[in-house]
């Protein structure tokens, strides 16, 4: 059900990601389905803020830049404004754009631990375990025996390492931790990574390190040297240190702006504010928080289903709301790699933007995407057909048939309608009360879905009464007018609906169709002020211009690489 929550701002992240690679199909979809979430909401009414960024710390960076024979600031460089080209290749309306090096946060990071070593959840002591070099992450030796001592993601052996660090007391909140997953039976989706989740979490929780002495490239833990943070505890704390929530606590702990951090040059488009600036730029952020989705690839969903609350509650923050951890993308029935030549990477995203237009592309991500607990295979032959029954059969079709009959039987205008639209103003209600529970609901393929079906019901409909031969007899002609009436405030209707997913198509259509552009307001830093009133299947004047489209071109298969 819709309830008073949906008036709460919202506040929507994706994980940053890591600068020691280039943008691919992964980095794409989560940003592309968070981007499809945020402009929903936007439309509804809702403020929204929608965060992306990298993750420009660790060994991993430091590793790749050494490879490459540069400083890992200046790799970070080239790859965050790498990454950011690409959000604005692809129309990403996120808010802003935080990088870990941006003094802005590694300021705040140093203060939240500073905040966790005073509240004795940060101490320091000896730790051992098994270590996954290429994740930087260490497992307990139930964990490491199951995974048969082999790393997850790289099939590496783990290394068995010990190290006098600071660690989080993680083993602290079990009991609490316990607790609030009793009590938000919907924190993480899909439920079946929340039942993996929960059952792990019954094996006991060991504390973590939350520092490393073999590397510098890191922010330096305060006031002991010899360490820097762990690239995840700084990794995690950037959905807290982008809306400025530990920035009161860095003024109050005297966190100098720049503690000889790594990166503290860091050049990065981003907000380096003097203080005042900043100060009331986060004011205005702060109630952004808790975040309402945080959006993740399942790998990472341990670190932010206990983790990151585990930090929370010793931070005495609110808990975010939902995690969203989304399976993964695979090529043509394997894992993508780049050695076997079937990763996805940017090329081939350009390739298919270029054949089929970026709207096609959100469409497939968001629609045939592994959103829920099964992977999704990317595959040409599957993108064309989705294309093509969709958009070119479906809205596309749909859209041109109804407008080419208006010009032709009503002057490419709008005809009144003496039925007062039948029964599709009941259709569309029913239509817009499911999408909006889907999008809520972050099921981006029945929010689809939804206006889909009202354009299947409008086909069946001109199938049905036939207007082009009723307009053959003028005794006909109020009952032609009324169903073209009807099946074209019906498209407008799902138009509007399907903005979030093809807004650039969408917006054509919304104009063509008696409406105005949506574009600007589910832009960012915007929101509709009259969702009711743009949704409304009476919106459009009765006289105003209907104008013959043609959305989706009907083409051939893109051509392989
Ligand atoms: O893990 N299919 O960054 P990262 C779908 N910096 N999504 C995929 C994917 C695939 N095949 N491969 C990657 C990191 N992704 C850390 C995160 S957050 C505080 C720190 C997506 O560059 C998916 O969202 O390795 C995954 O979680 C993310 O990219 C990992 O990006």
């Amino acid at each position: 059900m819709i309830d008073a929550s949906m008036s709460r701002p919202v506040y929507i992240t994706t994980p940053i990601y890591y600068v020691n690679d280039r943008p691919h199909i992964g980095h794409a979809y989560t940003t592309m389905i968070s981007d499809v979430v945020a402009r929903g909401c936007r439309l509804q009414g809702r403020t929204v803020f929608f965060l992306t960024g990298t993750d420009e710390h660790g060994a991993k960076v430091e590793k790749s830049a050494t490879a490459r024979g540069v400083t890992p600031q200046a790799l970070a460089d080239v790859n965050a404004a790498e990454f950011q080209r690409v959000l604005r290749l692809f129309d990403i309306s996120n808010d802003d754009f935080i990088r870990t090096t941006q003094p802005r946060h590694t300021r705040q990071v140093q203060a939240m631990i500073k905040a966790l070593q005073a509240r004795g959840a940060i101490t320091l002591g000896t730790f051992s375990g098994w270590y996954d070099e290429g994740q930087e992450e260490y497992y307990t030796e139930t964990r490491a025996k199951e995974l048969d001592y082999k790393s997850p993601i790289s099939g590496k052996s783990l290394i068995r390492a010990s190290e006098e660090n600071y660690y989080f007391r993680l083993s602290e909140f079990q009991g609490r931790l316990e607790e609030f997953f009793n009590a938000n039976p919907d924190f993480i989706q899909p439920s079946g990574r929340f039942n993996e989740v929960r059952g792990r979490l019954r094996e006991g929780l060991q504390d973590v390190p939350v520092t490393r002495t073999n590397f510098s490239w890191g922010i330096p833990f305060p006031d002991d040297k010899r360490h820097v943070i762990y690239v995840w505890i700084d990794a995690l704390m950037n959905y807290a240190s982008a809306l400025g929530l530990a920035w009161p606590l860095a003024r109050d702990l005297g966190v100098p702006s720049i503690e000889g951090c790594a990166g503290s040059t860091a050049s990065g488009a981003g907000l380096e504010s003097d203080d005042a600036t900043l100060a009331q730029l986060y004011e205005s952020r702060a109630h952004f928080w808790p975040a309402h989705t945080h959006v993740i690839g399942k790998e990472i969903l341990w670190f932010h289903a206990v983790i990151w609350p585990a930090m929370l509650m010793a931070l005495e923050l609110p808990l975010p709301k939902r995690i969203h951890a989304h399976s993964f993308w695979i090529a043509d029935g394997q894992k993508m790699s780049k050695s076997m030549g079937n990763f996805v990477d940017l090329e081939t995203i350009d390739r298919f933007v270029a054949h089929y237009g970026l709207d096609a592309w959100r469409w497939y991500m968001a629609t045939q995407g592994p959103l829920q607990a099964a992977d999704a295979d990317f595959r040409a032959s599957h993108f064309h057909e989705t294309y093509t029954a969709d958009l070119v059969n479906l809205v596309g079709n749909c859209a041109s048939r109804v407008g080419a009959m208006i010009a032709k039987y009503c002057g490419g205008t709008l005809p009144d309608d003496a039925e007062r639209g039948g029964e599709w103003p009941i259709r569309c209600e029913k239509a817009i009360v499911q999408w909006r529970e889907a999008m809520d609901a972050f099921d981006l393929n029945a929010a689809a879905r939804a206006p889909l079906e009202l354009l299947r019901e409008i086909d069946a409909f001109i199938h049905h009464t036939e207007p082009f031969k009723l307009a053959k007899d003028p005794a006909n002609l109020a009952r032609v007018e009324s169903i073209l009436s009807q099946s074209a405030r019906t498209i407008r209707v799902a138009g509007v609906l399907l903005a979030p997913f093809l807004p650039t198509k969408m917006d054509e259509l919304a104009t063509a169709f008696g409406g105005s552009a949506l574009g600007p307001v589910h832009a960012a830093g915007s929101h509709c002020n009259e969702f009711d009133s743009v949704v409304s299947f009476h919106l459009p004047k009765v006289g105003v211009s209907i104008a013959k489209l043609a959305l989706f071109p009907r083409i051939d298969i893109v051509a392989s690489a």
